[in-house]
């Protein structure tokens, strides 16, 4: 037993929280079963890992570079708040779940496993289930475990040991399976094909905002990439370019309100150092790290493509993996990325605006992780699916929601005096939601939640049984069959 667990701890720890090797070795697996060489199978491992990782670099970069400026605004003005952002949340968690459930870390680790292996089989039972896709992107699997952990605790504080991992097992494989699955069908038209779905944290977001995008669209609705600019905003159709104007102006604004005598004395920059310039370095930067993101897509997700189809040949019949949303960064219109993000932030902020001016119990600050990875997302699906215009309103109705959603939540359920919540769309909508229906049922409740789930991929498969698997089984077919 006891070694038993220090593999499943060796494989947890290096292997299935780090979605770089998990996505290589899912490569490697997939070139072994369709018989390729060796030196190739090596070839693709290495391939996939590198580019996975530069993705990472990419949104790494991001990250660490443009949350010390949202979180600074708290500092800033000595607000007394929460940030929602999903490391946040995680730390949150951490730090409260001793005392406020006399429960350890070690049992979300396990949460993570379980529901991992709850996954599994869904898919593998896709047959009845009609599940097609498996949870790949480990690094939020633990931020999701931790609050998922929390939330079902607050809701039914009866539950203990075994029957309580069963229980949040069951709920947060499904939510995996059935959240990553309502992405397959978007996510193979915008890529045409690549054979992927989303494993990460607005899977519910991105399919609704979809599909109201393609409702709102008109006749007259133009795509973002399909817009003519004349005269000098012809310069905006050039991503780099329209993102590194746009930057500036937003990140120009909020250092400049964070102001340099603040942004010495917590070491974003030096005395010495030019204001102007730091702005437009740090403005730039996004421009970078949004192409090196994207670079890493292209490097892994053909790769991933070709070799997933030794696994969903064999072990995951008709199975697609589920990774990173910013994969889909690298498809579709790179402006809807930054028009996303931007809008998203509007919401956001006003949301916070009215927080503050109805002195709510709790004060939110903006988090970059849910602004940028989220409202980019929706952006991108908004525009491919409805339009420019689709690709604004969208994206700001989210900021709202994020906002308001997280702050009830995390103070129902006594997260927000731990500093932070997880934040991200499906945790500040469809997770609540679930979190109100276990808390006045109980038990039933679970029940009524696991039936919604279950019932979601059902509907979606009644809607079209002839297309529904062949999207990902053959998807040439697939397109010449819709085309007709
Ligand atoms: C998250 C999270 C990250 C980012 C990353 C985006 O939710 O925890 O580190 O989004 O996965 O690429």
């Amino acid at each position: 037993m006891e070694i038993f667990v220090r593999i499943w701890q060796y494989f947890m720890t290096n292997i299935l929280t780090q979605p770089n090797f998990f996505i290589g070795f899912i490569v490697l697996i997939g070139y072994i079963l369709l018989r390729k060489p060796w030196y190739e199978s090596l070839a693709g491992f290495l391939k996939a890992t590198v580019g996975y990782m530069i993705l990472q670099v990419g949104s790494g970069g991001l990250v660490n570079n443009f949350r010390p400026i949202l979180v600074g605004l708290k500092d800033r003005f000595n607000l007394n708040a929460m940030v929602i952002d999903p490391y946040f949340g995680q730390n949150a968690v951490d730090a409260g779940i001793e005392a406020t459930f006399n429960q350890t870390f070690t049992n979300v680790m396990w949460l993570l496993l379980i529901a991992f292996v709850v996954n599994l089989l869904l898919v593998r039972l896709k047959k009845f289930t009609k599940m097609r896709a498996v949870f790949t992107t480990g690094n939020v699997q633990i931020q999701q475990a931790a609050t998922a952990f929390w939330l079902i605790l607050w809701a039914i504080p009866e539950l203990t040991g075994t029957p309580m991992l069963v229980v949040m097992s069951i709920l947060l494989g499904l939510y995996w399976a059935v959240g990553s699955n309502i992405t397959v069908d978007i996510c193979q038209e915008l890529t045409e094909g690549a054979g992927f779905a989303i494993a990460h944290q607005q899977m519910f977001g991105v399919a609704i905002f979809a599909k109201l995008a393609e409702k709102t669209r008109t006749k007259t609705s133009k795509r973002l990439e399909d817009i003519e600019l004349p005269g000098f905003l012809s310069i905006f159709q050039e991503n780099m370019v329209s993102t590194s104007i746009l930057m500036l102006f937003f990140f120009g604004i909020i250092l400049l309100v964070l102001g340099k005598d603040y942004l010495v004395a917590a070491e974003f920059m030096k005395q010495a150092d030019s204001f102007f310039f730091y702005i437009l370095k740090t403005a730039l930067n996004f421009a970078v790290y949004l192409a090196i993101l994207q670079l890493g897509v292209r490097t892994f997700v053909g790769e991933l493509t070709q070799s997933f189809q030794g696994i969903s040949n064999t072990i995951l019949p008709g199975a697609v993996p589920g990774i990173d949303v910013a994969a889909t960064f690298g498809f579709g219109s790179p402006n809807a990325v930054t028009i996303g993000f931007m809008f998203g932030a509007l919401g956001q902020f006003l949301a916070i605006g009215l927080l503050i001016l109805l002195k709510s119990p709790t004060i939110v600050i903006a988090g970059f992780i849910p602004v940028f990875f989220d409202n980019a997302a929706i952006g991108v699906f908004a525009n491919n699916r409805g339009g420019s215009k689709a690709a604004m309103i969208f994206p700001f109705t989210s900021g709202l929601l994020q906002v308001f959603g997280s702050a009830l939540i995390a103070t129902s359920v006594g997260l927000a005096q731990y500093g932070g919540y997880l934040g991200m769309f499906d945790w500040a909508t469809v997770w609540p939601i679930f979190t109100y229906i276990l808390h006045f049922l109980g038990y039933a409740g679970v029940a009524v939640v696991a039936l919604i789930l279950f019932a979601i991929p059902q509907l979606q498969y009644k809607a079209d049984p002839e297309g529904y698997f062949l999207i990902t089984e053959d998807y040439d077919k697939y397109a010449e069959m819709k085309a007709k």
